[in-house]
């Protein structure tokens, strides 16, 4: 069992072009990095004899990928949060208690789905409002997850298939600890399917290397019917970078709903699932509607923490460097929050009506400070933050737009609706 993990774990790394450390500096953290040890060839067969005058074949670390940035808008960065809106004010009415609640989904049907970050368990709030008393499905079960050090890692992001009405998927993610250490060792996304009211068939699409801190906390469906996933990753310059193209770390990876890699990715065989790059931990993203730029945050490592605009083929500076940058292939954030690190969690873009007021805005939750905010960005200019609105406290964690309109959201210990008045 441990080996047929292990073997998925190392083919993962493999398929992704992955590559030993850097030849020319002691590796301080270890053992971890060992693993990943194989030849760098893949993509470029036809350089082999002239490859000696290059440094990528030996030194993968060093080596500065080769970007291939689609997405065109032009990003302008501020370094202080815009103006707030006037908008009506609003409330969070509770609607059910939970433990931890780090991941939510809403099905069509109007049900809401959380899981719990260390009970590892995925729950229903049922359309007359009331918890289902059973779970719906048991992760930590299943896969024999038992949480003693409490960092970052858990079960999290919960995704409804686009077509969930037919094929009743749902995927979710969960780290998995290693038995001596207790920390993060591994990402699983596992795609359950739905019968009679519960998750079955759980099958793992893609399993993905974790670290202690700064994983995959969220799984997002765009509009292509892709399936995006942050994979943070908290490293130094010295080591194998997160802007490197040989691994999964500190990307946003993008791959069919079985895990594969979709083959149009904006970086090809080279990193067939990389997306984007040069995130330390992205957590969420959400898409404009029918488009191929999101809005993410980020959370760096000592302040620094961000609001980009995320476009396929685009590095946004991570490790090599952090809020806005003057390196010319680098992406600067739309936000830099200097000093402050109010964390950015969850986000969606709202485009219900049931609020008027933030129809069209995008919905970001902070872990730290600021709780729920309404971030104003033109569709026609989307690389510019125009207004960041303070809405409620409570949101700590995650938060969705249900069918009916209504904005639902968490923190560590309990459920919330969005209300307008005060
Ligand atoms: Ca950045
Ligand atoms: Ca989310």
């Amino acid at each position: 069992m441990k080996a047929a993990l292990l073997a998925a774990f190392a083919v993962l790394l493999l398929s992704a072009g992955c590559s030993g450390s850097s030849s020319g500096e002691p590796d301080a953290v270890g053992s971890s990095e060992a693993m990943s040890t194989s030849t760098p060839v893949e993509t470029e067969p036809s350089t082999s004899t002239s490859s000696e005058a290059e440094p990528e074949p030996t030194t993968t670390a060093a080596a500065v990928p080769t970007p291939i940035p689609r997405g065109t808008a032009r990003v302008t960065s501020r370094r202080s949060p815009p103006p707030p809106e006037r908008l009506p004010a609003f409330r969070a009415v509770k609607i059910a208690d939970a433990n931890y609640p780090s991941g939510l989904a809403a099905a069509p049907d109007g049900r809401i789905f959380f899981s719990e970050l260390w009970g590892g368990q995925i729950r229903v709030i049922r359309r007359d409002g009331s918890v289902d008393p059973q779970p719906w499905a048991d992760v930590n079960a299943k896969y024999g997850i038992r949480w003693t050090e409490f960092f970052h890692g858990g079960l999290s992001g919960i995704a409804f298939d686009p077509d969930f009405s037919r094929n009743r998927f749902v995927y979710v993610v969960t780290q998995v600890p290693d038995r001596k250490t207790g920390f993060a060792e591994k990402s699983l996304i596992v795609r359950y399917k739905e019968r009679n009211g519960r998750g079955a068939s759980p099958r793992v699409i893609l399993t993905l290397p974790a670290k202690k801190f700064d994983n995959t906390y969220s799984l997002v469906f765009g509009p292509d019917g892709m399936l995006y996933v942050p994979n943070g990753f908290l490293g130094t310059r010295r080591l194998r970078g997160a802007d490197a193209l040989d691994d999964v770390f500190g990307k946003i990876l993008r791959v069919t709903p079985t895990g594969e890699a979709p083959g149009d990715n904006p970086y090809g065989r080279r990193a067939p699932r990389v997306w984007a790059s040069g995130l330390k931990n992205a957590f969420d993203l959400a898409f404009f509607p029918g488009s191929d730029l999101a809005v993410a945050g980020e959370n760096g490592t000592v302040g620094h923490d961000e609001i980009n605009l995320l476009m396929p083929g685009h590095d946004y500076g991570y490790p090599r460097h952090e809020g806005i940058t003057r390196i010319r292939r680098l992406t600067s954030p739309m936000l830099d929050f200097g000093s402050r690190s109010p964390a950015p969690v969850g986000i969606v873009y709202y485009s219900g009506r049931r609020y008027p007021g933030l129809r069209g805005r995008f919905l970001m939750c902070m872990n730290d400070e600021l709780g729920m905010v309404a971030l104003r960005i033109r569709r026609s200019d989307p690389g510019r933050l125009l207004g960041m609105t303070s809405l409620v406290d409570e949101c700590t964690l995650d938060l969705v737009q249900t069918p009916d309109g209504s904005v639902v959201f968490s923190d560590a210990g309990a459920i919330y609706r969005l209300e307008l008045g005060s």
